[in-house]
């Protein structure tokens, strides 16, 4: 019934703008696909005896999903379910129907499995296909992917996402950084892939080889899978003259291809007849308005093999109070990541994240994009020192003549954190880089 509502290929423009109809369908259309198949994904975990035990305690039932209202009966996923299901208790298939194996990257704790089907692996290259022609990739086009291939699902997710479109994949993978500039300049890809870290890491070299943003013949940069800001954005896209798009997703959601923003860079698109994101107060877990800070909470409405429940991402993001995008997508909108709750620290009683220190640097002429925060408690009281480097052009061995800079990087963390950092500014290239997600706290407070 609902596939009906959903509009044809044949009313869309080639080269595509937009990849799957089911980005531009009418509201009402949509709320009866998601309420479908999150019937369909509570019955499909109601077989597994993690969710059985859950749902039993929750005392609801596939019967009591009437609206779409009905998912805040449903209770939630946490990452620690999952590791007590180590390594693939929470699977709904059985073995043999498993496809392929990815893995949380552990950032925060032990590695978790995910499990996915054929009809997983084919859902999931067409969710990175939608959001990589959101942002401009063409049949005809080349993309660089320097992700890491692995258990982590960043290199094969978009691998076949891409392919899926029939552009062109070079699998080049992270990693020495000088092949990855000659092969852009030499293959000419239309679109890299990687980490927003990673991407100022190819911007430098990209720079240090003296190559203009005019004669680098990139294009589009689709970067996800960590925490950066607006500013970093600009940074890269100034230095090699191209327009960089963020993507989010996590892998146990598939990967890539939850959301993504479009060419007006404005937002990204949830694919919403896939997942249900919900955006909650983290104490509370009561919804919050549209525009407002909250935990998304992602259900997966037809991953086979694992549709997980209300799963509790820790991020930390807004959903958009707009209407549909100039783009002609009609789903709803998400913010950026400011922040991991869990990547959250407190400095003096006030909660500070990365990402704010990452705007304050950015903000301040001369910096450059690389830095690390540490964190210690010397005494009573918890200390933050900011390692920052410093282009070599305002860069001066005597503190003394870099008062002025250093005045500037204090001010600007105090506006945007509302706490005082100890600064520590270095030579340019001193500090390590990053071939995939960026370390950038070092908490010695846990070390010790
Ligand atoms: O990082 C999936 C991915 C790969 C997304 C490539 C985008 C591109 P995990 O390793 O399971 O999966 O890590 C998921 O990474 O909960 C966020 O904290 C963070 N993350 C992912 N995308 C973004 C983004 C992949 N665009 C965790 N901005 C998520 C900020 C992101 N954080």
């Amino acid at each position: 019934m609902h596939y009906a509502l959903i509009p044809t290929m044949k009313d869309l423009s080639f080269p595509p703008r937009i990849w799957n109809p089911a980005e531009c369908m009418d509201r009402e259309a949509l709320n009866a696909l998601q309420l479908y198949r999150l019937k369909e994904a509570v019955a499909r975990m109601s077989i597994v005896p993690m969710y059985q035990k859950k749902f039993k305690e929750a005392g609801v039932s596939v019967e009591d999903i009437k609206t779409l209202d009905d998912i805040r009966r449903l209770p939630f996923t946490t990452k620690q379910d999952l590791r007590e299901g180590y390594p693939l208790d929470y699977i709904a298939v059985h073995r043999s129907e498993i496809a392929r194996i990815h893995g949380s990257s552990g950032t925060t704790g032990k590695p978790t499995f995910m499990a996915y089907t054929q009809e997983d692996l084919r859902t999931w290259a067409d969710l990175c296909s939608r959001f990589l022609v959101a942002g401009g990739l063409q049949p005809h086009h080349l993309v660089q992917i320097s992700f890491g291939y692995g258990m982590f699902t960043g290199g094969f997710g978009l691998h076949y996402g891409v392919e899926n479109v029939g552009a062109a994949v070079i699998p080049l993978a992270a990693g020495n950084t000088p092949r990855q500039v000659m092969s852009l300049m030499d293959l000419k890809p239309e679109t890299l892939i990687c980490t927003p870290s990673y991407a100022t890491v190819i911007a430098e070299e990209v720079q240090r080889q003296g190559i203009t943003p005019d004669e680098l013949p990139l294009k589009y940069a689709h970067v996800g899978s960590e925490p950066w800001t607006e500013d970093m954005r600009h940074r890269i896209q100034d230095a090699m003259g191209i327009m960089v798009f963020d993507n989010w997703g996590l892998s146990e959601a598939f990967g890539p291809g939850v959301s993504g923003e479009c060419v007006y860079q404005h937002g990204m698109h949830i694919q919403e007849d896939r997942f249900i994101v919900e955006c909650l107060d983290p104490d509370t877990l009561e919804p919050v308005k549209p525009g407002e800070l909250g935990e998304l909470v992602i259900t997966s409405l037809s991953r086979k093999a694992m549709s997980i429940i209300r799963y509790r991402t820790r991020d930390l993001a807004y959903i958009l109070d707009e209407g549909p995008c100039k783009c002609g997508r009609t789903t709803k909108r998400m913010s950026r990541i400011k922040g991991r709750s869990d990547d959250m620290f407190i400095i003096r009683g006030v909660n500070v994240f990365p990402t704010q220190i990452e705007e304050a640097l950015l903000r301040v002429k001369g910096t450059a994009p690389h830095y690390v925060i540490e964190i210690d408690r010397p005494g009573a009281m918890d200390e933050m020192t900011v390692n920052v480097e410093i282009l070599p052009e305002y860069f001066s061995d005597k503190m003394s003549d870099m008062k002025e800079i250093s005045q500037k990087i204090g001010d600007a963390i105090k506006s945007v954190t509302g706490v005082r950092a100890k600064l520590n500014l270095v030579q340019y290239a001193t500090l390590e880089r990053f071939l995939g997600k960026a370390k950038r706290v070092i908490d010695k407070r846990k070390l010790g």
